[in-house]
């Protein structure tokens, strides 16, 4: 995929708020701190279009990005902070599930999981959501650069076995650090991109 142009449009936490217009839509969705806006600005070629960050948490809305001037990367908020408050969690998990369960351009959601860690119970309440709403899932493997390519494979079975994951929903080790994964990814985002689901 050649960006020709990826620019913050709007951060939104009601439906009422989320762009209108009909573009398709990709969702980047995973726990607080795995690699998300670093996963983003490596799929576009933008040092910091989304904000990459040391104190995790930050992020509370959806935020789109529009590409190209042809569809949307929707960076949902992050979860499993520990310092989030109970009622944060709430509207975290409404404002999410609202979004899965409402928006019909949406393509495709790519699940990130830090490839050093099992999945969480959130990870796996994610996928849930995700299968439930019939949405097709990516799942990115992050940080691959941080350990062998041993412990790696072993880590693509657990993450693979712990979530689960079906035979057709793509896994792929991913690094922001080295640029692995960024084509295998690109390249399945761009035929989720072009099937029409009402067509
Ligand atoms: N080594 C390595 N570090 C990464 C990678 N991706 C993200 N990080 C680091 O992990 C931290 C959280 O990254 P960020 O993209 O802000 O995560 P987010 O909270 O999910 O958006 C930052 O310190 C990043 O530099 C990666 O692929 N390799
Ligand atoms: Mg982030």
């Amino acid at each position: 995929m050649r960006i020709l142009s990826a620019e913050f449009i709007k951060s939104a936490a009601a439906p009422a708020d989320y762009p209108r217009g009909g573009l398709p839509e990709i969702a980047f969705c995973g726990r607080s701190n795995v690699g998300k806006s670093s996963l983003i600005n490596t799929l576009l070629t933008r040092r910091r279009l989304a904000q990459t960050s040391k104190t995790p948490g930050k992020t509370r809305t959806l935020n789109f990005f529009l590409i190209n001037e042809a569809f949307f990367f929707v960076d949902l908020p992050g979860y499993g902070y520990a310092k989030t408050g109970r009622s944060l969690k709430e509207s975290w998990g409404k404002m999410v599930e609202t979004y899965l369960s409402s928006r019909s351009v949406l393509r495709a959601a790519v699940l990130l999981i830090d490839i050093r860690h099992s999945p969480t119970r959130l990870d796996r309440q994610m996928k849930e959501w995700l299968d439930y709403y019939g949405h097709p899932v990516l799942v990115a493997a992050t940080k691959e650069d941080k350990i062998g390519s041993q412990a790696s494979r072993r880590s693509l079975d657990h993450i693979a076995e712990e979530l689960p994951l079906r035979e057709d929903q793509p896994l792929i080790p991913f690094s922001s650090k080295t640029g692995r994964g960024k084509d295998r990814l690109w390249s399945a985002l761009d035929s989720c991109l072009r099937t029409d689901p009402g067509g």
